[in-house]
């Protein structure tokens, strides 16, 4: 069941106050993981309230959160869903949360220390001049920390090609979810449009903000293996995601998703 808590939208925000900032966090299993990375998180993005999306996780992440938002109630919220419903839908949750509640930014980052937080801030600097920020690895100065098997590397070039070419994206690193987004651009998209559940949202909603007029930025990480817990990606994952990709592709190729700034691109609540 979602549980969203509702927060007043400010009327205006005068440039010398912080932009109002949230900072998602969807977990499944990243019981040990949680609680560092909330403390990390705090200590670059201390203007920052905190989001968990958990899917009903076997180890207790879920009462972990809960447990931060008593500790924390004006900084932290929870989203409670059933069951493991995909990091798709679950980063979706975290964005109509920002555009129901006024957020400014929306920052996500995965629950398992990849993202490093220490990146946070150069991701927020970026934003003076896109309404994406991407942390990549696959720009100048980005890459990867320790051992990333022959496999995952393959993986990620793989999927990275398969999304530019079929998508004709121009962003280096399509497939990380470390990322910050403008949430005045989100609001122009139609979400209810997005087909991913799982992974191959990143690169789906890279692609609906390029089709919005979104400016695409890619700022330096170096990417970590998890610290703690185990990976969720699987086969069926993988070929769910290479299979959205080219039906997005086909359409793309084909008329039938609009063009930058199209008119059924916007919600139907927006005049
Ligand atoms: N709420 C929710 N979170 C999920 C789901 N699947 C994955 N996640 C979270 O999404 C993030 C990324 O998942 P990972 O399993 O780390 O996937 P990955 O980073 O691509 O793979 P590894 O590098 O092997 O860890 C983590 O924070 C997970 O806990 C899901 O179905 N629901
Ligand atoms: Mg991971």
């Amino acid at each position: 069941m979602i549980a969203s808590h509702r927060i007043p939208a400010q009327a205006s925000t005068p440039s010398s106050i912080p932009k109002r900032l949230l900072v998602s966090l969807a977990t499944y299993n990243e019981v040990d993981n949680l609680v560092p990375l909330a403390e990390a998180i705090r200590e670059y993005a201390p203007q920052a309230t905190l989001l968990i999306i958990d899917d009903n996780s076997p180890d207790g992440t879920g009462r972990i959160a809960d447990e931060l938002r008593a500790s924390q109630p004006e900084r932290i919220h929870v989203i409670h869903r059933p069951k493991k419903l995909g990091l798709g839908t679950a980063t979706l949750a975290a964005m109509q949360f920002a555009i129901e509640n006024g957020y400014d930014y929306l920052l996500n980052l995965d629950a398992d220390f990849s993202h490093p937080p220490r990146f946070i801030p150069s991701l927020l600097a970026g934003m003076s001049e896109n309404d994406v920020m991407i942390g990549s690895r696959y720009v100048a100065g980005g890459g990867v920390e320790g051992e990333f098997g022959l496999k995952r590397k393959l993986m990620s070039a793989g999927i990275n090609w398969y999304a530019r070419l079929l998508l004709g994206l121009q962003s280096k690193d399509n497939s990380g979810a470390f990322r910050c987004y403008r949430v005045s651009t989100l609001a122009q998209l139609d979400l209810s449009r997005v087909r991913s559940r799982g992974y191959s949202f990143m690169e789906e909603i890279l692609f609906w903000c390029r089709q919005a007029g979104g400016r695409i930025g890619e700022t330096p990480i170096l990417f970590e293996n998890r610290r703690s817990g185990v990976s969720k990606i699987n086969k069926l994952e993988v070929v769910a995601a290479l299979r959205i990709i080219l039906q997005l592709g086909f359409d793309r190729c084909l008329g039938r998703v609009g063009t930058r700034n199209s008119a059924s691109l916007l919600s139907g609540s927006q005049s």
